[in-house]
């Protein structure tokens, strides 16, 4: 990777890498994707994948559990994933890989949020790898970050009503810095440290599915701030029983 991409995301908090992956790389995410979808989605309980409607599999939403399909779990260890974290942000301890889509029709937007808010450790000095499996763009949801707003810290969040996301940012974070959106396709990866705030509107397209994985890197021999842990899961846990997915 080179330096002057290494201080980019250093004072953005963001890279948008055009065409990062190899045709190859990106056939065997996708072959991890459908795996995941078609044999393992199916096996797991309501709060490890969402779904806008749980009765229709084709309104897949989010899940954390992305590593348990072997194709992509492996690329958390080795690879140039793994390698771009690293070069990004020192020794790093993988974490999940998640799923994040928007069913065409459903309307749902990203709220505005720190990851590092749900990550809850010390130092907050982690990266997440965003994949596209197709085109994103504003018609269906591209992701939009604060520039530089990895630098103002840990800021305020509430609890949110959208799915897969139980807290936002409690600012308006068009206040807080200039909105970059970053329309994407296959092949091209976006990164974020774990400060830096990002939202996306929602699918507008009739027909168009937003899928994108995301990968997270911890930095080796970061701690868990267990009080916060337990205050950001109690909210989570609130938000899946009010919609009926946890007792
Ligand atoms: O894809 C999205 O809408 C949100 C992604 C996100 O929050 C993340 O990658 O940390």
């Amino acid at each position: 990777m080179n330096e002057a991409l290494i201080r980019q995301f250093e004072a953005d908090g963001f890279l948008a890498l055009k065409g990062f992956l190899t045709p190859e790389e990106l056939a065997g995410i996708r072959a991890g994707w459908d795996h995941f979808e078609r044999d393992i989605a199916p096996t797991l309980d309501r709060r490890q994948v969402m779904y806008e409607d749980y009765a229709d599999p084709s309104t897949i939403k989010q899940s954390n559990a992305l590593a348990l399909s072997p194709r992509l779990g492996a690329l958390q260890h080795s690879g140039t994933l793994h390698d771009l974290a690293v070069a990004l942000i020192g020794p790093v301890e993988p974490q999940q890989v998640e799923y994040f889509d928007k069913p065409p029709g459903k309307n749902q937007p990203t709220p505005a949020h720190q990851d590092g808010y749900y990550f809850c450790i010390q130092p907050n000095n982690a990266c997440t790898l965003w994949i596209p499996l197709e085109p994103v763009d504003e018609a269906n949801g591209a992701l939009t970050y604060v520039k530089g707003s990895h630098r103002l810290g840990l800021r305020e969040h509430n609890s949110s009503s959208i799915l897969g996301f139980s807290q936002g940012l409690a600012e308006d974070p068009a206040a807080l810095g200039e909105l970059v959106s970053c329309p994407v396709e296959p092949g091209d990866v976006l990164v974020h440290h774990s400060f830096t705030i990002h939202l996306a509107g929602p699918n507008r397209s009739a027909t168009r599915r937003r899928r994108t994985i995301g990968y997270v890197f911890f930095p080796a021999g970061a701690t868990r701030d267990e009080e916060a842990f337990a205050r950001y899961e109690a909210a989570l846990l609130n938000q899946h029983r009010s919609k009926g997915l946890a007792s």
